[in-house]
């Protein structure tokens, strides 16, 4: 038989699935060419612009006190009493939160949603007589509210048979299909790497998995300790390194493999994969609900600092809130999110750089450096390809004082500076206040306040024509450094 074309793509492509090489998902992206100049896809660029997004560990383990369930519990724990969907996005979405991640099965392999392929799920609880199902609760209410909704599906699955067997693959798959079939639009799926000791032998089909999501949901991301989409940041605190490209090499991640925490914390300069970080953080001790943790939640201070840590090293910030057994956001919990919001705001509520006019050592034709200051994401500053330490001056007419500078590389066009330097003119002299590495999508520096009327940013080393599309400048005086 002849194969044409078409089919014959057909079937290189199934061949290409099925081979044993690693690597079989690309990033979901555009542009994702292996050069040295990897690109975000459009759907990594929307959702670096989230910024904030939310974690909702709620499960059994909300009932035994567990932070790693056995997959033992009786099915009859499970009660809220109150669980209201509504209150956890409508609190989430208020607080600028863009997606609700929702643990729809944690490692001990009870199910938030009446899988046909188990009976360890809501449907043997005796919450709503076994009517009820959460998953669908929550997809509901994020609509209602107007944020995203993602799932988390735990690999490893204390529960399940199965598990540790090749058939456990299949059953986990259909699992995903469940979850990405009935639930609309799915705008993240989180792909633990945590294995217990005694499960270290079952590998996982990940490349199956993560076909089904590209073919069932193609604007999903995928997350995972080696993308395709989004990496895991290399620890729980939510902090992200100081240099933090978003390219890494895939071939040299594996999910769950230990030793590989420092290069996730700091990306890969050049790398040819866009795999951008999240930076996933409890704000409680535990990932669950425990009463015990209710005088121990994050301080405001705590939380500004993650922040700064986190979105502003180039990342988006991945904050759990666990609801508590009544299947409510603890009273705690929502009093220091709204307080947090108030801190964020106040800190970046008067943009300095409006009073500012900006020069450049040299423009390109399509991006002279007003354009930085123009509020449009999508309109930048290019100095020429010739100018090789390009230079950007804000100059004001009488001094004034702050404590944060903001700056943003216009990301569709990859991630370019890996070192650049802040000095401000004091008594006719230019005096560095900071000497950094990278941007990327937004890099946040706090320090001491200083007054000046003129700051200049040089640009000393790039991979490229730096592309900056924002600056924004704080007077902020009182938060963490
Ligand atoms: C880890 C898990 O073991 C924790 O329980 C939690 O779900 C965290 C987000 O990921 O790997």
């Amino acid at each position: 038989m002849k194969l044409n074309n078409i089919s014959f793509s057909l079937v290189l492509s199934a061949l290409l699935l099925c081979s044993s090489c690693s690597k079989e998902v690309e990033t979901n992206t555009a542009e994702n060419n292996k050069s040295s100049r990897a690109r975000p896809s459009s759907q990594q660029v929307k959702y670096q612009q989230k910024e904030k997004i939310a974690f909702i560990h709620f499960g059994m383990n909300t009932f035994t006190d567990h932070e790693w369930g056995t997959g033992k519990a009786d099915p009859s724990h499970l009660n809220p009493t109150d669980l209201d969907a509504e209150q956890w996005a409508k609190t989430l979405s208020e607080n600028g939160f863009k997606t609700l991640i929702l643990t729809a099965k944690h490692h001990d392999g009870f199910c938030l949603w009446t899988s046909k392929y188990t009976d360890y799920t809501v449907a043997s609880s005796p919450y709503k007589d076994g009517e009820g199902d959460i998953v669908k609760e929550v997809s509901e209410a994020c609509e209602k509210y107007g944020i995203d909704f993602g799932v988390y599906l735990s690999p490893w699955d204390r529960h399940e048979e199965s598990y540790g067997t090749p058939e456990y693959n299949i059953f986990y798959l259909n699992q995903l299909k469940e979850l990405l079939t009935n639930y609309g639009n799915i705008a993240e799926v989180w792909f633990d790497g945590a294995k217990g000791e005694d499960a270290q032998d079952m590998e996982y089909n990940f490349d199956r998995w993560w076909t089904t999501v590209r073919n069932l949901q193609p604007d999903a991301l995928i997350f995972s300790d080696e993308g395709p989409d989004i990496r895991w940041i290399g620890n729980e605190n939510g902090i992200a390194g100081q240099t933090n490209w978003s390219t890494v090499n895939r071939d040299s991640l594996t999910v769950g493999k230990p030793g590989q925490k420092d290069y996730l914390n700091s990306g890969e300069k050049g790398a040819p994969d866009w795999v951008v970080g999240e930076c996933d953080v409890s704000i409680r001790p535990g990932w669950f609900y425990s009463a015990d943790e209710d005088d121990k939640v994050k301080t405001v201070d705590d939380l500004v600092d993650i922040y700064l840590k986190s979105v502003g090293r180039n990342c988006t910030l991945l904050l759990n809130i666990p609801p508590d057994r009544t299947g409510k956001l603890h009273p705690t919990d929502v009093e220091r999110l709204y307080a947090f919001t108030d801190t964020l705001e106040s800190m970046f509520d008067d943009n300095l750089v409006s009073a500012a006019t900006i020069k450049a050592s040299s423009s390109n034709s399509s991006g002279a450096a007003e354009q930085i200051l123009d509020g449009n994401w999508d309109s930048f500053w290019k100095p020429a390809d010739s100018d090789k330490e390009p230079t950007l001056t804000l100059q004001f007419d009488k001094p004034i004082a702050f404590d944060i500078l903001s700056l943003q590389e216009y990301i569709p066009k990859g991630q370019r500076i890996s070192k650049f330097d802040i000095s401000i003119k004091k008594d006719g002299n230019w005096k560095t206040i900071a000497d950094e590495t990278t941007v990327g999508y937004k890099r946040i520096l706090s320090f001491d306040e200083v007054t000046t009327d003129q700051i200049q940013i040089r640009f000393k080393e790039t991979l490229a024509t730096p592309i900056i599309n924002n600056i924004e400048l704080y007077h902020t005086n009182s938060r963490p450094k």
